[in-house]
């Protein structure tokens, strides 16, 4: 599975470090949403779900969570541990988002305001969902391939 991180730039200076974040710039779509997730428990596992169409950036603020992610066939693991990095959730990908160090702040940006229609709550069913992205992606390589052929 393709890891998308991005690397955001600081301006550092002697009075500490500032990190600005704009849509078409360091965001690649249209922010319509931030929130933030905080105070969590030790035990606290969040997400537990996938998006239709919701596209986010997810950076840990402050302290450190991890974040565990299934397109249906593969699943990876990353730390989230730096304010200068996020990470990219685009597609059919269930994600669990647990280990939140006691400071953590989980900051969202997100491509679309709330709305409940867009979440797959249920695993089954976002397993059934991704198989048939899967298949059409690979029929649709397959197609193309062939209208390569000469
Ligand atoms: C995601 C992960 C990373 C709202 O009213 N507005 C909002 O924009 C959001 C995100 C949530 N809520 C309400 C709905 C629930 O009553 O806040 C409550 C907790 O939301 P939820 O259980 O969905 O929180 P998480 O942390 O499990 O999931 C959230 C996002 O929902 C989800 O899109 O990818 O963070």
């Amino acid at each position: 599975m393709q890891i998308q991180f991005l690397d955001f730039q600081p301006h550092g200076d002697d009075r500490g470090q500032l990190i600005a974040l704009e849509e078409g710039k360091e965001i690649p779509f249209p922010i319509r949403r931030v929130y933030y997730v905080y105070a969590t428990t030790p035990e606290a596992v969040r997400g537990r779900h996938a998006h239709r169409s919701l596209r986010q950036v997810l950076v840990c603020v402050h302290g450190s969570c991890r974040v565990r992610l299934d397109d249906g066939r593969e699943r990876c693991e990353v730390l989230l541990d730096s304010p200068r990095r996020g990470l990219e959730i685009d597609g059919l990908l269930w994600r669990e988002i647990d280990h939140f160090s006691p400071d953590a702040v989980l900051m969202v940006l997100a491509s679309e305001l709330y709305d409940e229609s867009d979440y797959i709550r249920d695993y089954q069913a976002f397993r059934a969902l991704a198989e048939e992205a899967w298949k059409e992606k690979e029929l649709g390589e397959k197609e193309f391939g062939e209208e390569e052929r000469p």
